[in-house]
């Protein structure tokens, strides 16, 4: 309005049909056992959700409203427990030695949501997401003397694709670098692991956990499964897809700063052993991990990491050996 003119009457706001909705685009309700969750709603009725408690993403929905990750039935949504399925964080150690507890602590602290994250170079079409934090506590620093910053983005893509970027600073302030493996633990929920394959990580090398951390070299096709197995794949490429062939349902894994990915499922024994995951549960899971586990990611005081996950599950309606759903879905 010019200066000195008369005031005019404020303009009426714009119909809420066209009001611009305004971040942020997720919702924080109360989950399980009165655990705080966000739910993100992105296009087409795509749906995630993500446990405050271990900043865990515990469930991945498609536009038809199917459950994409696995989450057992006797699932403990308990702290200090971590929740067993969906996508579990570890760090800041992948596995179990030294003084620190299985996998590391992240998965069993309770995160923050992060209002203002240092900018993040995100797809403009992305409109649901949430950033958490989580840095260490009093305790933390007397098990891990390490001050760091671990700053998690969940997001759903405009195809309902989801992603987790992970940004870990190291903040000490006595010069100390610090060091670290890493897992996005995921879970994926599968109609009948024996009508499973992997493709990808054919001829790869890897440890195999079940036979004492021994190299190996994995076969020339790809995996199928038939007993337990529990293999850290070395030096992984950055796109592997796992096919339900009963949904014809092709999982398309592609991961960034992650160089390993594990491959697991407990089958009878194991599962039985685990008092949070149901006897026959196995049938209908597998875990992909991405990971950095060979070797340990190290930072300078100042210095960040990113490790980033991208999950979509694309129709298999093509034939094996082509990891590239798009380009067959395209051709
Ligand atoms: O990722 C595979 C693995 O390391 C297995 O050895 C098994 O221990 C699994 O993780 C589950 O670990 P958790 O501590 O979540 O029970």
């Amino acid at each position: 309005m010019a200066a000195g003119a008369p005031p005019s009457s404020p303009s009426p706001p714009p119909p809420a049909s066209q009001q611009q909705q305004q971040p942020p685009f997720y919702e924080l309700v109360k989950g399980s056992s009165g655990l705080e969750k966000v739910q993100l709603r992105g296009a087409r009725g795509c749906f995630a959700e993500i446990y405050l408690y271990g900043g865990q993403v515990t469930s991945w929905k498609n536009d038809h409203g199917e459950e994409l990750l696995f989450i057992s039935s006797k699932a403990i949504f308990k702290p200090p427990k971590a929740i067993r399925g969906g996508i579990p964080i570890c760090f800041p150690q992948f596995g179990a030695h030294g003084n620190l507890e299985q996998h590391g602590f992240a998965r069993n602290r309770l995160w923050t949501i992060d209002d203002n994250p240092p900018p993040l170079p995100v797809n403009p079409a992305i409109k649901a997401f949430v950033d958490l934090i989580l840095k260490p506590s009093e305790e933390d620093l007397k098990i891990w003397p390490h001050s760091f910053e671990f700053r998690l983005r969940v997001a759903l893509g405009p195809t309902g694709d989801l992603s987790l970027t992970s940004r870990i600073r190291n903040t000490n302030t006595d010069g100390r670098s610090f060091s670290y493996t890493f897992a996005y633990h995921t879970y994926f929920s599968v109609s009948d692991i024996s009508e499973v394959r992997v493709e990808g990580l054919e001829t790869m090398d890897y440890l195999d956990n079940l036979k004492g951390k021994e190299r190996f070299t994995e076969q020339g096709d790809a995996i199928v499964f038939e007993s337990e197995i529990d293999k850290v794949y070395l030096a992984a490429p950055s796109k592997i897809a796992i096919i339900d062939h009963e949904k014809k349902r092709t999982f398309v894994v592609t991961k960034e700063g992650l160089p390993d990915a594990v491959v697991w499922n407990p089958w009878d024994k194991k599962a039985k052993a685990m008092q949070d995951f149901g006897d026959g549960e196995y049938k209908h899971m597998l875990c992909v991990e991405p990971a950095a586990i060979e070797k340990s990611i190290t930072l300078k005081p100042g210095e960040e990491w990113k490790g980033r996950l991208a999950l979509s599950a694309v129709p298999s309606s093509y034939c094996s050996g082509q990891l590239d759903p798009l380009k067959v879905l395209q051709g």
